[in-house]
């Protein structure tokens, strides 16, 4: 049985992070948003980017590594000042369980106590994340109430990447909405690469989707979705965001497990929402 190990640290911001390491490698997480924000694999790799700027105060959901929006995606349909992709990125999340597994080791979070539910409070939700020859992240949501209701979510996954002008992304096919064209449909490109500021809700199950950055390939494999969203700020937005650098933007993409089509949770169902890394 292989065995992981736990160490804590804190963010320059005061945020807590708990790392698990095992054979597999090591991930690091913030209970803050149960905010993944690192995955290194066997060989050291780092996997995930995080931005030099990114808030770590708890004030604004950190930037980069994955995000979990939840139980919506963008604005919310009908309530303006409710936060962007939810507000699980931005809650106290408790780590109640560590188990290590015959072929990895796992991290289960569950909203704290504390944490006031303002909408949707009828949906419990819980992430798992499981470090063994992949990484896999598991969003499941259940509908505590007996009537329906509906979810959006997505796994905000920043990549890091050598130099986005030279990734090309293999797999994704069929229509995407483009958000920078009011949300126009347009045909996947056979050969994807990203070279201007990229925001699409590719409404496809595609599984599998492979990023190729220079030597580097990651697969990246989703399930429990009915969109992968891609997304890059490219160089104005960067500048504009504060908690990212001017250049940030050459060194990250957005590969995102979503769903994105109000999903119909019947009373008492739940939705398992999943990305893996490897
Ligand atoms: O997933 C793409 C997207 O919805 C973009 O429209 C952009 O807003 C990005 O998410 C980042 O959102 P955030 O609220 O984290 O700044």
């Amino acid at each position: 049985m292989p065995h992981s190990n736990l160490s804590h640290s804190t963010l320059p911001g005061g945020l807590d992070v708990i790392t698990l390491s095992n054979q597999h490698g090591q991930i690091s997480i913030s209970p803050f948003g149960a905010h993944l924000l690192s995955y290194k694999n066997a060989k050291g790799i780092e996997r995930l980017w995080v931005s030099e700027r990114a808030i770590t105060d708890g004030s604004a959901a950190i930037r980069g590594g994955v995000p979990v929006c939840w139980p919506w995606f963008g604005p919310h349909p009908t309530d303006s000042h409710a936060p962007q992709h939810g507000w699980a990125r931005t809650m106290q999340w408790s780590l109640v369980s560590h188990r290590d597994l015959p072929t990895g080791s796992e991290l289960v979070f569950i909203p704290a106590s504390e944490t006031k539910a303002p909408l949707r409070s009828a949906l419990a939700v819980k992430l798992i994340v499981t470090l063994s020859q992949q990484l896999t992240i598991t969003l499941r949501t259940t509908n505590l109430d007996s009537e329906p209701a509906f979810l959006n979510a997505a796994l905000h996954t920043y990549f890091a990447v050598s130099d986005v002008k030279n990734v090309k992304l293999v797999g994704l096919q069929g229509q995407y909405s483009d958000k920078l064209c009011q949300g126009q449909l347009f045909e996947t490109p056979e050969v994807y690469q990203i070279n201007s500021e990229t925001d699409r809700v590719h409404h496809c199950y595609c599984g599998n989707v492979t990023l190729i950055d220079g030597e580097q390939q990651i697969n990246i494999g989703s399930s429990g979705h009915d969109s992968i969203v891609v997304w890059n700020p490219w160089q104005a937005k960067s500048q504009e965001m504060k908690d990212m650098t001017d250049d940030g933007y050459l060194t990250m993409i957005c590969v995102e497990t979503a769903l994105t089509g109000d999903v119909k949770l019947a009373g008492g169902a739940s939705h398992t929402l999943e990305q893996t890394i490897s």
